[in-house]
This record gives structure tokens, sequence and C-alpha cells, in this order.
């Protein structure tokens, strides 16, 4: 794994942190949409924000549309170690992510799986911090990002070494092959009156048994492969080492729909982009 990749991660935190520091920006603990969508406490503050040209052309420069920050009236640590996750167009827009991205490796991967024309759909660089990293609830990536057939994956790649102490990822073996739970899916809120949330839920939520679960470590430079219907999370970071990882996910378009009703849509700026080329040689 470049080194290069982390370090950048975290210069992008230092610069995003010493703005909120110049702008005594603050909103309770939530996730902050940044690309004009919101979720999570502090929305009016969060639209002030979004108007704001040098926070927006911070943005741009940096490519990240979604910033999840740890604030509460007063944080329990510094800002740049406050950070959660920075999203979802690494791929298109930084040039050491998108080298990531579509490194041979990662397409020699999706054609061992059988992807005939996959793209990437969207990106994320998820920072598990010391001490403060939160939980990622049990999950089923199609619930997000629903494809019809299934062709979903996630590649996940540790920076850092991704133990139990820290945070690595835990799975549910098995759970891929009984489709999604619940039929829990996130969609698109078609209830578009004021004051509504831009997306909303249906289906039911799984309780899922305990006792099923399994860590899965992986060194740093490692990577998972995760299949869109398995069912997995990530604890808290209780630690003092940070667990941060650069994640992506691709659908195969051959043959396959994919869902309207998904939060994310590809768009002119950034589109879903082919990990290789399928023209006849
Ligand atoms: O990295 C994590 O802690 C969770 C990532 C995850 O669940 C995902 O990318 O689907």
């Amino acid at each position: 794994m470049n080194p290069t990749v982390l370090t950048l991660g975290h210069s992008y935190i230092r610069r995003l942190s010493n703005y909120c520091k110049m702008n005594r920006m603050s909103t309770n603990f939530g996730i902050t949409y940044i690309n004009g969508i919101m979720y999570g406490k502090g929305g009016t503050k969060l639209c002030n924000m979004i108007q704001d040209h040098v926070f927006q052309r911070l943005i741009s420069k940096f490519s990240p549309t979604i910033v999840v920050l740890q604030i509460g009236g007063k944080l329990k640590v510094e800002k740049q170690l406050s950070l959660n996750k920075i999203g979802h167009a690494l791929h298109v827009l930084n040039p050491v992510f998108k080298k990531l991205t579509f490194d041979e490796r990662i397409k020699a991967i999706a054609k061992s799986i059988s992807l005939v024309d996959p793209v990437v759909c969207q990106s994320m660089y998820i920072f598990k911090q010391p001490g403060i990293g939160g939980e990622v609830i049990p999950h089923q990536d199609a619930t997000f990002l629903h494809t019809d057939p299934m062709k979903l994956f996630g590649i996940w790649i540790a920076l850092e070494d991704a133990k139990e102490e820290n945070g690595c990822l835990y799975f549910i073996p098995g759970s891929h092959k009984s489709g999604i739970y619940g039929n829990r899916r996130m969609i698109r809120n078609p209830d578009k009156s004021e004051g509504q949330p831009t997306c909303t839920f249906r289906g039911e939520v799984e309780k899922f048994d305990d006792n099923k679960w399994v860590p899965a470590p992986v060194k740093k430079g490692g990577l998972v492969l995760i299949h869109g219907e398995v069912v997995h999370k990530s604890e808290k970071n209780t630690s003092d080492q940070s667990r941060n990882i650069y994640t992506f996910h691709v659908f195969d378009q051959k043959n396959t729909k994919y869902s309207e009703e998904n939060w994310l849509q590809p768009s002119e700026a950034v589109p879903f982009t082919p990990l290789y080329d399928t023209s006849p040689e």
C-alpha cells in the first residue's frame, strides 16, 4: 500500500479542521453531508456552511463531498482527530485515490469474480479515530446501493492494521445467501415536502444473533472484498490506535439495473466510472 494515501488523508483533515477552527464551526454530534444533502443534527448550521464560498472552494479542491464530524458543544479531542469520513468521489477527483482504485490488481479482482462491466459508484476514506471512532452498525451494502440482480461489491483496503481492538470488520458467515434481511432499503424520500429528510428507510430492521459474528482482522495494505449482501459491522475504537481505511463500491452494470431509488445517483460531475475497458480488442 502506498503510504501517500494515508498521509494525504491526514492532510485533508488538517486543512478542513483548520477551516473549522477559523470559522468556529460547530454542530451537534451527527452526520454532515457537504454536497447539499444533509442528515443528522445541526441542519441549519450546515446550510450556512454550504453557502460559504471558502468552504466550498476547499471542498472542491480537496474532493470530499461528505465529512462527518464528531462535534458537540465541546470537542473531546482536537478537530483533526474528530473527523470520521470523507467521500464519495475520491476515485474521480483525487489522483492518488484514482490511481489506487483503478490499479491493475483491483481490475484483476473484479475479473476473478466475473464482473463483466463493473463501474465504480462511490469511494470513502473512513477514519476510526483512537478512543472516539464510532461503531458501524450491522448492515448489508445492498441496502444502500441496490442493484437487480445483486451485483454489488465493496473493496475495503486497510491503510493501517485493523484489529479487534481498533475496530476491524466483523462478518456473519453465509449471510450473503439469504437476500436482503427484512427487505431493508435506504431510498430517496418520495416525500419532498419541506423539513422531510432527503432519504428514508423502508423494510424491517433485522436483529442478528450476537454469537454469529466473526472478526476479520487485516494487516495494513490488506484488502477485503465485501459481497453486497453479506452482513457486516465494525465496533467502536476504544484503543489508542487509529484504524484508517479506504473503500469503494463497484457494481456490474452488464444486465443489471441500478435502482433509481438509491440515494446515490451518477451526475455529470461524478459519473459512475468503468473499472476497465470493455470494448472488443
Ligand atoms: O470500515 C468500516 O468500519 C465499515 C465499512 C463498511 O461497513 C462498508 O464500507 O460497508
